[in-house]
C-alpha cells in the first residue's frame, strides 16, 4: 500500500461498483475489431476453415501455384452475434510457398504487418489523432498453417515463423487433419513442438494469469498445435445435420473432439483469448515495433548518465546536431567550389601559355621562311642584273663583229 494513503469503509452504497459495467457498455457501444492472418501455402485449407470457423462465407478467391510472388489480401466484414457487433478483418497469403527462394515467400508477410504497426503509430504520433475511430489493422493472431505430411516441419516454416515471433501472436495448426492417421498425429505434434523449441520459435500461449481460465488454458497449451478439418458441409448424424468431410469410408464431423481439433481452437480463439490476443498486439507486439522505431529516430528515455530526457530536450538536441552538420555541410560544398574554381583557373593558365608558346613559335617559324625568301629574291635579282650585264657586253661585241665584216665586204668589191 502507498505511504499515505488510508483504506476507508463505506457507510452506505455510493455507486462506483458499476465501473465494470459501465466499461462493458462504453465497449460494445463502440464494437470490436479483429484482425486474423492466415499463412499457408496454397490449396491448404485457409479460406475454409475461416468459414467454418465463423459459420459463414466469406469472399473466396482461389489461388494459382504460379504467382510471381506472395501478396495478401486483406478483407474485412462487419459480423454480429446478438448486441456485439465486430469488424472482423482476414488476411489471406496468396501464393505463399510458391516461390523457389524462401525469402520472396516471407518478406512480403513481414512487410504486411510491420505496415499495420507503422500505420498506427503514424495515427498516434499525429498532433490531432482520433484512435478511438480509427481502424486498427494490426494483426492480432496469425494462424499457421502447417502441411499434414507427418513428417515434419519444412525450412520454410521454421524460417517464416521464426522471422514472425517477434511481430505477431502466432497460433501453428495442422491442416487437413482428417489426412493423417490418430497415432501419426500424435507424433507429429510432439515432433513439431520439439522443432519450434528448439529453433527458438515462440509461438503464443495461451494466458494462465486470469484465474477463470487458467485451467483450460493450461490444458489447451498441451495440445498445441491443434489438428483441424473444415468443412461447410452438413451431414446427417444420428438425427441431427452437423459440419463434416464425408468418405466412402466415413464422416469426419469437424465439431466433435474425437476426431479433430477444430472446437479446441474456436473456443481459444475466440470465446476465451480474443481479448488477450487483442491486448498482447498492443502491449507486446506494436510496443516493440514503437520502442525501436523512436530509437532508431534518434529518442530516447534516459541520457548517458540514466537522467530522464523529454521529448523536447531530444527535438532540441536533434535540430542542433542537424544544424552543425548543416553547418558542415555547408562549409565543406564552400570548400569544394573554392578549389574547383582554382583548378579550373589554373587549367585556363596552362592553356594560354601553351597557346603563347605556339603562337610564338609560329611567329618564328614564319620569320625564318620570310628571311630565307628575301634571301632567294636577292640571289635571283643579282643573277638578274649579272644576266643584264652579260647580255649587254654580248650585244656590244656582236654590233662590234658586224661592222667589221661590212667593211671587209666593201673592200673586196672594191
Ligand atoms: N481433406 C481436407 N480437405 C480440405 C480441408 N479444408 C479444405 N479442404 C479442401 O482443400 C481445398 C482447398 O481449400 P481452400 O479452403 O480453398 O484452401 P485455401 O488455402 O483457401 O486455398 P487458396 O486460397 O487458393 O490458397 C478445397 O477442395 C477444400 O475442400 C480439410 O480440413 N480436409
Ligand atoms: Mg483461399
Amino acid at each position: 500500500q502507498d505511504k499515505g494513503v488510508r483504506s476507508l469503509s463505506l457507510a452506505g452504497h455510493v455507486g462506483f461498483d458499476s465501473l465494470p459495467d459501465q466499461l462493458v457498455n462504453k465497449s460494445i457501444c463502440q464494437g470490436f475489431c479483429f484482425n486474423i492472418l492466415c499463412i499457408g501455402e496454397t490449396g491448404i485449407g485457409k479460406s475454409t476453415l475461416m468459414d467454418t470457423l465463423f459459420n459463414t462465407n466469406f469472399e473466396n478467391f482461389e489461388s494459382s501455384h504460379f504467382e510471381p510472388q506472395v501478396k495478401l489480401r486483406a478483407q474485412t466484414y462487419d459480423l454480429q452475434e446478438s448486441n456485439v457487433r465486430l469488424r472482423l478483418t482476414v488476411v489471406n497469403t496468396v501464393g505463399f510457398g510458391d516461390q523457389m527462394n524462401k525469402q520472396e515467400s516471407y518478406q512480403p508477410v513481414v512487410d504486411y504487418i510491420d505496415r499495420q504497426f507503422e500505420s498506427y503509430l503514424q495515427e498516434e504520433l499525429k498532433i490531432k489523432r482520433s484512435l478511438h475511430n480509427y481502424h486498427d489493422s494490426r494483426v492480432h493472431a496469425c494462424l499457421y498453417f502447417i502441411s499434414p505430411s507427418g513428417h515434419s516441419l519444412k525450412s520454410l516454416d521454421l524460417v517464416t515463423m521464426k522471422k514472425l515471433d517477434s511481430k505477431v501472436n502466432i497460433i501453428p495448426v495442422i491442416a487437413k487433419a482428417d489426412t493423417i492417421s490418430k497415432s501419426e498425429l500424435h507424433k507429429f505434434k510432439i515432433k513439431i513442438m520439439s522443432e519450434l523449441v528448439s529453433n527458438g520459435v515462440q509461438i503464443y500461449q495461451f494466458p494462465l494469469d486470469d484465474e477463470t481460465v487458467a485451467k483450460v488454458n493450461t490444458t489447451m497449451n498441451g495440445h498445441l498445435p491443434f489438428a483441424v478439418v473444415g468443412s461447410t458441409e452438413e451431414v446427417s448424424v444420428g438425427n441431427k445435420m452437423v459440419k463434416a468431410r464425408q468418405y466412402p469410408w466415413g464422416v469426419v464431423q469437424v465439431e466433435n473432439e474425437n476426431h479433430c481439433d477444430f472446437v479446441k481452437l474456436r473456443e481459444m480463439l475466440i470465446c476465451v483469448n480474443m481479448e488477450d490476443l487483442r491486448e498482447q498486439t498492443h502491449t507486446r507486439h506494436y510496443e516493440l515495433y514503437r520502442r525501436c522505431k523512436l530509437e532508431e529516430m534518434g529518442f530516447k528515455d534516459t541520457d548517458p548518465e540514466c537522467k530522464p530526457v523529454s521529448l523536447q530536450q531530444t527535438y532540441e538536441a536533434k535540430r542542433q546536431e542537424f544544424l552543425v552538420e548543416l553547418q558542415k555541410r555547408e562549409d565543406e560544398m564552400r570548400q569544394m567550389f573554392v578549389q574547383r574554381v582554382k583548378e579550373k583557373e589554373a587549367e585556363l593558365k596552362e592553356a594560354e601559355r601553351e597557346l603563347q608558346s605556339r603562337f610564338e613559335q609560329l611567329k618564328r617559324l614564319h620569320a625564318e621562311e620570310k628571311a630565307a625568301l628575301e634571301e632567294k629574291k636577292r640571289l635571283l635579282d643579282e643573277d638578274q642584273s649579272s644576266f643584264g650585264k652579260r647580255k649587254a657586253a654580248a650585244q656590244l661585241l656582236q654590233a662590234q663583229s658586224l661592222t667589221a665584216n661590212g667593211k671587209k665586204d666593201k673592200d673586196r668589191k672594191k
